[in-house]
């Protein structure tokens, strides 16, 4: 049996081996995702995003424990930015093995940078096809932080999740990183701590939600804030809205101890929900393949660039772009028609 066909046949060795072909990018990968991509498509794919310490990956943990529960299969991938290791180097990770170990509806991989970080994003959006196509049903991707990178790791999610945890400063973290514009639901977690419902009434506040003396946090698990007191036009509910948006709904959650995440699955089915009935779907389809093609078309050009051009000839530029001596775009310029593409 050909790997292609080990794969769609749910064979795990044929998974690992197919997965390390793509994140080594060469030529092999390239048919192999050529392959596999009719395939692809049916997994809803969900990023967990937040800043170190949040609880990210408990909370990925208890929400495959939380989909298990419902019979679904869950692919779970770490990304971590920083760390030089891969393949289930990390801690969260080792924690999460035991736990899901031996389940044979779970498969888990993390990935850290080699190269870029966009290599990084580009390897991740593949590692998410090579899943879907071998038929997981809810792919969960933890990345680190709210960079650059975890946008563009975000970006290829259907619903995106951002982790919040009390006594980090959430307020300041949440908007500095936009995350406004990359969340479909919040997870306020470690719940169980002080400043939880400080971290609530913060978001909701960002989010153009009710003063805050308005309305009393929501109790863990709820899904939401309790919406019934002072409650006046233009306080929503969160979820669709009737002019076809959706405002992300905030849930408490206590990752630990699985509290709030049934309540956080849930929202990500009727997410999923929303994104099929609405055109939405077929947008964020679309801006993952513009995207994706984005990406390999860079690394490409990049690629002949760098073939037509004597070694250590960028590095040069490089330097004198530093000095001052001359602007990047010129230098850009110039490296274009000394490699006969301009
Ligand atoms: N009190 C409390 N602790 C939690 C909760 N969730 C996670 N933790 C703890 O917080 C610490 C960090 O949890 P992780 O799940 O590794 O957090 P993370 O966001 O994945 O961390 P990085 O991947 O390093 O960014 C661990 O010690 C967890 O046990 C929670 O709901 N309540
Ligand atoms: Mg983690």
């Amino acid at each position: 049996m050909n790997l292609v066909d080990q794969l769609l046949a749910g064979h795990r060795r044929g998974l690992a081996r197919a997965i390390s072909l793509v994140e080594d990018d060469g030529p092999e990968a390239h048919a192999l995702l050529a392959a596999l991509y009719p395939h692809t498509g049916r997994g809803h794919v969900v990023g967990v995003t937040g800043a170190p310490g949040t609880g990210k990956s408990t909370l990925v943990n208890a929400l495959a424990r939380a989909y298990r529960a419902q019979g679904f299969t869950v692919g779970i991938i770490a990304v971590d930015p920083t760390s030089p290791f891969s393949g289930g180097a990390l801690l969260g990770d080792r924690v999460r093995m035991r736990d899901l170990a031996g389940d044979p509806g779970v498969f888990i991989r993390s990935m850290a940078t080699r190269g870029s970080l966009g290599g990084l994003a580009r390897a991740t959006a593949d590692v998410i096809l090579v899943l879907d196509a071998a038929g997981f049903d809810r792919i969960l991707v933890e990345t680190v932080g709210v960079g650059q990178a975890e946008v563009e790791i975000a970006s290829a999610a259907h619903t995106t999740i951002v982790v919040e945890a009390p006594g980090l400063g959430d307020e300041v973290q949440a908007i500095k990183a936009g995350v406004l514009e990359i969340a479909d639901l919040f997870a306020v977690n470690k719940a169980d701590r002080e400043g939880a419902d400080h971290a609530v009434l913060a978001l909701q506040m960002m989010q153009g939600l009710a003063p805050a003396a308005a309305r009393g946090p929501a109790p863990v698990g709820t899904g939401h804030h309790r919406p019934e007191r002072g409650r006046s036009a233009g306080h929503a509910e969160p979820g669709p809205q009737p002019d076809g948006a959706w405002l992300p709904p905030i849930t408490k959650t206590v990752a630990t101890r699985g509290e709030g995440v049934e309540v956080l699955r849930d929202w990500i089915e009727q997410h999923a929900g929303y994104l099929r009935e609405t055109d939405q779907l077929a947008r964020r389809e679309t801006a993952r393949a513009a995207s994706a093609l984005n990406h390999i078309l860079c690394d490409r050009l990049m690629d002949v660039l760098l073939t037509h051009l004597p070694e250590g000839r960028v590095t040069v530029f490089v330097e004198t772009i530093a000095h001052r001596d001359v602007d990047p775009y010129t230098a850009a310029a110039q490296l274009l028609s000394e490699a006969g593409l301009q």
